[in-house]
């Protein structure tokens, strides 16, 4: 059994944490505190050689074990946690599925630029709807000739926008879950790909994480990565030896946290000694010693084996979840030693505890880690079905809930326009009357919010929301990167939450994140350039095309001044969708007899009354049997027919 490392091992040790002591130490709080990518650093990690260590010296890897990247992961952590990611995301989710599942020719085109760190490589997998069950992936890859149209988002990806390569999962083969998500290489440039701001996080943060947006990006038919089909298993294979990364990251944040409590315990003085003559201090440290000495053999034997070629997905979620735990323990330890001084900005201490926390839960959750284990160790547990066998897919949908999605195409934007503003009167909105611009988000019946889309021109959105009568609001990165509207406008899940009457999201390509926050609008309208983007899908109108030409023709069409002051909000209800369904179609499954009425809709799947059958989502499976759309067929009843 392996417990000492090798001379080999130590040599490289001892020259990541020279690197990482001299060269990151001295601009790791700033580069915390300014929430920025190192990119000369990283730059400096390429020369240093260690951008490929588990990889072939033929694709410009350095042909070392996984024990000595995870030795590199675990001194870059121990200075800098998030500097420590950016490796780990590069090697083992960036980088592992190319060397492993790649043709020759994705290996001579990605792998050796990647091992060489001549460029950044990222994973794109979670989604919205499809974090710890990434089963539930909806971004689409469709065959059109010799390419795949990707189209979808991504959203915590670390490494994005940086990262010049990635590795996205897509679904190829809609309704037949996991089996139907392929995995592609994807570069930076290819058109249509395009990255939110890097999210402001709590800890790690000198490392970039972002969302990808794809829309109708051609993905050349040779980049489709293994078989189609089979991107589950590259994905759950890949995360099986990213989680040593991360454990590696626990593992190097808690031991830097160690050492500068251990040295902090001998330094300070109190009652007359060192904090460290205190029986009571001694014996956390001895605890925190013994804990990281416990979670490094876990995290090096997982890494032996994954080395060696055997199965070693159990041992990396137990390393994987044991490092993290321990590491929060180990932290909060480290800081509680320091006192007071341990809660100040630019102790190390204090960045270690907020770097410590994603380790628990990016990577797959540690609850998930004990999913694994369990189901390696007891047996795996069966899975929730629908009534036919099939996964049931409850409560999926728009995370607005079901809205009306009209949409006016158009090719006359002004006849757009005439249209959008001729069914929001319909709906009883009155556009003689307005209300403040800076009327808060949470009291205005109405709201206008400004995004990207805007390119800036502040008195562009504020003319838009005068002719709506609308308050002024915006998206998170309008607000919080630039700053061009006061941060108590920013509207979303972590900002200010909608519950007013019309909410125009303008220019806003409707992050998550986002549409939480306004969930709960009786009518959402939606102006992007982008015919793919989220917020169409959760939107009641919505206008294709460029803000800075939409929005002047709404406020000509409005105009801008003379409105009365609103009287007191009345909550107006939710919109409905059209009952376009004729009367007499109903739709009969083969399986079971059970009968689809679209007056009726279907309670148990939440499909409201009035959804044509055409209309029902793709995985629409039987209430009954769980047959699906396909198996139903098109009956054609008398009109006096009553139903059941
Ligand atoms: N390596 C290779 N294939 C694997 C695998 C692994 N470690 N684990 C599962 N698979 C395969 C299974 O063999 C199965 O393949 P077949 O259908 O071809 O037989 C398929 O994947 C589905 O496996 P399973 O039924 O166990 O999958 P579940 O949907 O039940 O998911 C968990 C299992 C929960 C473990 C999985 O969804 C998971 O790890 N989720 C967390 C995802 C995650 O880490 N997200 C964060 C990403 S941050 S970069």
């Amino acid at each position: 059994m392996l417990y000492k490392t090798t001379e080999a091992h130590e040599a490289l040790r001892k020259k990541v944490r020279e690197f990482a002591e001299t060269v990151i130490a001295p601009v790791a709080f700033e580069l915390d505190q300014e929430n920025k990518y190192p990119e000369d650093i990283v730059a400096q990690m390429a020369d240093l050689g260690i951008m490929g260590i588990p990889y072939d010296k033929e694709y410009g890897g350095a042909g070392e074990d996984i024990i000595s990247y995870a030795i590199a992961v675990e001194e870059l952590s121990r200075v800098d946690g998030g500097i420590g990611v950016i490796l780990s995301a590069h090697t083992s989710l960036g980088t592992y599925p190319i060397a492993h599942y790649g043709t020759e020719e994705q290996k001579q085109k990605y792998l050796t630029p990647l091992a060489k760190g001549e460029k950044v490589g990222a994973f794109g997998l979670t989604e919205t709807n499809a974090g710890s069950d990434a089963g539930e992936t909806e971004t689409t890859a469709v065959l059109e000739g010799d390419h795949y149209i990707l189209n979808g988002q991504k959203i915590f990806i670390t490494n994005a926008p940086a990262a010049e390569t990635y590795v996205v999962f897509a679904v190829t083969t809609p309704d037949i879950g996991t089996h139907g998500i392929s995995a592609f290489i994807v570069e930076k440039d290819f058109e249509g790909f395009t990255f939110s701001d890097h999210y402001d996080k709590l800890g790690i943060r000198s490392s970039t994480t972002a969302e990808l947006h794809f829309n109708n990006v051609k993905v050349p038919k040779e980049n489709l990565l293994g078989k189609e089909g089979k991107g589950f298993n590259i994905a759950m294979s890949t995360l099986d030896g990213g989680r040593i990364g991360i454990a590696a990251q626990a593992l190097g944040i808690a031991q830097g946290a160690y050492e500068h409590a251990l040295a902090y315990s001998k330094e300070r003085i109190q009652f007359g000694q060192p904090l460290a003559a205190n029986q009571g201090i001694s014996f956390k440290l001895a605890d925190m010693y013994t804990k990281i000495d416990a979670a490094r053999l876990l995290v090096y034997r997982a890494a032996e084996m994954k080395a060696s070629g055997e199965r070693y997905s159990l041992e990396a979620a137990e390393a994987k979840m044991f490092a993290s735990d321990m590491a929060l323990e180990v932290v909060n330890d480290a800081l509680q030693i320091y006192g007071g001084s341990g809660y100040m900005k630019g102790m190390e201490v204090e960045r270690a505890y907020r770097d410590a926390k994603i380790t628990t839960i990016y990577e797959g959750t540690n609850e998930i880690q004990r999913i694994v284990i369990a189901a390696n160790t007891i047996g795996k547990a069966a899975k929730a079905s629908g009534g036919g066998g099939g996964k049931k897919k409850a409560g999926k949908g728009p995370i607005t809930g079901i809205r009306k999605k009209e949409i006016f195409d158009s090719d006359d934007q002004a006849e757009n326009v005439k249209n959008l503003i001729a069914a929001l009167e319909k709906d009883g909105y009155d556009f003689s009357v307005g209300i403040d611009l800076d009327t808060p988000i949470i009291d205005a019946e109405r709201v206008v919010s400004m995004g990207k889309g805007f390119n800036g021109n502040l008195e562009l959105a504020k003319d838009l929301a005068r002719a709506f009568g609308a308050a002024i609001g915006s998206s998170r990165p309008v607000a919080e990167t630039d700053k061009i509207l006061p941060i108590n406008r920013y509207v979303g899940m972590s900002g200010q939450k909608f519950r007013g009457n019309l909410y125009v999201a303008a220019g806003i390509s409707g992050a998550g994140q986002h549409l939480k926050g306004i969930k709960d609008a009786a009518t959402i309208v939606a102006i992007n350039n982008a015919p793919n983007a989220m917020i169409f899908k959760n939107c009641d109108y919505g206008i294709v095309g460029d803000i800075e030409e939409v929005a002047p023709l709404i406020i000509e069409a409005l105009g801008t001044e003379d409105k009365d002051p609103a009287p007191e909000m009345v909550k107006m209800k939710r919109q409905k969708p059209r009952k376009t369904a004729p009367k007499d179609d109903i739709y009969v499954c083969q399986g079971c007899g059970y009968e689809y009425n679209p007056e009726k809709g279907d309670e148990e799947n939440e499909i409201e009354e009035g959804t044509p059958f055409d209309k029902l989502p793709e995985e629409y499976i039987c209430p009954k049997c769980g047959e699906e759309k396909d198996n139903f067929i098109k009956v054609s009843f008398p009109e006096d027919r009553t139903f059941k």
